[in-house]
Formats: structure tokens, C-alpha cells, sequence
């Protein structure tokens, strides 16, 4: 399919979403929903893809959702069409998936990027929640996702004042897994898109959803759905060829089976 607000590229087993809405500092309207959440379930469904990127401009992953767009909603047009929930399948996507940001990452914006399971910040990343500067709050998910990320006190006061924080912050509060300069940032998201993507990719698919549950589930009960996912890794072409490889003193050739 071709997209008008997101540009879609394949680089081998890696796939390349760049958000393009530049008049509007790619805020999230509902067609980029559309078209963002349509485009990350076509390449989920690809057995050839093994790592999704979802990048923005220099200056903006995106500057949130359509403020414009969202002015002359009242209370029933949310409610009835329940907006935004497309987003929530992004959360189903089994491939895995990396956020490279660039810029702002700002209400809507932020949660996005939260929503991916690596997020790599360029030097001059911005983050925030400021929907409470617009008589809003987060709508999807970055209470939630903010606050299992950097913990009650920082989420709260981010949330509560529309505070952003620079990189620097926001990789010590562990809301990013690293901060690169701005001019590699793609190139540095690609290369680790890239390793993941030659991994297997069932077992990729198992290791995010292990952790995943991490979020959703007691320890006990937690540890118990890794342990059967491990023994299930088990089940795969790839365990085998990934032990004989490392006996062997060879790379492994995965099958993706
Ligand atoms: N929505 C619509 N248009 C936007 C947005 C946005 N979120 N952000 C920027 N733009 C537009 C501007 O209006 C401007 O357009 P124009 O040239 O036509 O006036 C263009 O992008 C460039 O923006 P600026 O001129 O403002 O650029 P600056 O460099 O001066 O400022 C900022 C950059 C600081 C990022 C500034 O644009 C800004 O503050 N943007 C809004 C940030 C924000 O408040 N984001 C949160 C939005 S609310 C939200 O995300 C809620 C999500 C959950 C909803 C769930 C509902 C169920």
C-alpha cells in the first residue's frame, strides 16, 4: 500500500517509517493514525521483516496529536467514536519495534514513541506530556506508560506542570535506552534494528513479550510465562541452529522457524 503521511522504506529485514506531516510538526491527525497503525500491521503481517523503525523529521518526531483537529470535538464526538483508539494496535504488533527521536516528542507524540519497544533519543530529543497546558490530559497512554518508565514523582510533574525534558533527562530517568548525536541517529537506529532483525524473529517475538508481561502481571506469575516461553523457544529450527552455531564456533544462520 502507499501512505501520504508516512514514508515506508525496507532496508533488508528492516523496515523504515518516517512520519512525514512537516507542515504540522507531524502531529498525530487521524489519517497519520490511520495510515502509521495501517502501515506497522502490513509489515507485522511481513515474514520478512524483523525489525519495524519509526523515525521523524530533525526537528519533530511529532509535536502530538492534531490540536487543530481535536478544538471543535465536544464530549459525545470522542466518546462515540472513541478517538484514538486505533492506537492501541500499534501495542499489538508482535514485530519488533524501535522509536529513533529527533526533536519533540510531545503529548501524543511521546506516548507514540513510548508505545515502541526500543527508544533511542538524538541529542536534541524533547519530551513531554503538555496536554495539561490545553485542558486535556494524555489519551493514549502516557500516563500510564510515562509513569511505568520514569516512576510516579517525575510522570507526576511532567503531567501536572507540561514540563518537557531534553535527552540528557530523559535517558536518566530511563525513559530512553541511549542517546546518540542527532547526525546518527537514524544510522545508529537502523544498525540496531538491523541486529535485531537478525535474530529469529519468533524468538524476537518472544523475548518482547516476555518482557512486555512485565508490565501486565504479578512477578511470580511473570516469571512462570517466561519460563514457558523459553521452553517453547525450544520448540524452534533456530534454537537448535543457534547452540550447534555457538559449539560449532560459527555465526548462526537463522531460519526464522
Ligand atoms: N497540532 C496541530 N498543529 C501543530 C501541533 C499540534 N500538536 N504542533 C505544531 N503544530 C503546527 C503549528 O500550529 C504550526 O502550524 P502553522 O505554521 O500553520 O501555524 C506548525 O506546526 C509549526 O509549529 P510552531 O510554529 O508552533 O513551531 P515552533 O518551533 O514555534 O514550536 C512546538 C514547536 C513547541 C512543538 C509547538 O509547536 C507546540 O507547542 N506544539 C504543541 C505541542 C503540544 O501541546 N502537544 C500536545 C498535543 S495534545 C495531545 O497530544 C493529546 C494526545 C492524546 C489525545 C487523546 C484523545 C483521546
Amino acid at each position: 500500500m502507499t501512505y501520504e503521511t508516512v514514508l515506508l522504506e525496507r532496508k533488508g529485514r528492516v523496515a523504515l517509517l518516517t512520519l512525514h506531516r512537516p507542515e504540522a510538526l507531524n502531529a498525530l491527525d487521524l489519517r497519520v493514525m490511520t495510515e502509521v497503525v495501517a502501515a506497522a500491521e502490513e509489515l507485522d503481517r511481513d515474514p520478512e521483516v524483523g525489525c519495524i523503525v519509526l523515525t521523524g523529521s530533525a526537528k519533530a518526531f511529532a509535536a502530538g496529536a492534531d490540536i487543530k483537529e481535536m478544538r471543535p470535538r465536544s464530549y459525545m464526538d470522542m466518546y462515540l467514536s472513541d478517538w484514538f483508539t486505533t492506537w492501541d494496535r500499534l501495542g499489538q504488533v508482535r514485530t519488533p519495534t524501535l522509536a529513533a527521536v529527533s526533536g519533540y516528542a510531545l503529548g501524543g507524540g511521546c506516548e507514540l514513541a513510548m508505545m515502541c519497544d526500543i527508544l533511542l533519543a538524538a541529542d536534541t530529543a524533547r519530551f513531554g506530556q503538555p496536554e495539561i497546558k490545553l485542558g486535556v490530559i494524555p489519551g493514549i497512554g502516557g500516563s500510564q506508560r510515562l509513569t511505568r518508565a520514569v516512576g510516579k514523582a517525575k510522570a507526576m510533574e511532567l503531567c501536572l506542570t507540561g514540563r518537557t525534558m531534553d535527552a540528557v533527562e530523559a535517558e536518566r530517568a530511563g525513559l530512553v535506552s541511549r542517546i546518540v548525536p542527532a547526525d546518527e541517529l537514524l544510522s545508529e537506529a537502523l544498525a540496531v534494528a538491523e541486529t535485531v532483525a537478525g535474530m529469529s524473529k519468533p524468538v524476537a517475538m518472544m523475548a518482547k513479550e516476555a518482557v512486555n508481561r512485565a508490565f501486565e502481571t504479578t512477578l511470580a506469575e511473570g516469571v512462570r510465562f517466561e519460563r514457558r516461553l523459553f521452553h517453547a523457544a525450544f520448540a524452534t529450527a533456530d534454537q537448535e541452529e543457534g547452540m550447534s552455531a555457538f559449539v560449532d564456533k560459527r555465526p548462526p544462520r537463522f531460519t526464522h522457524r
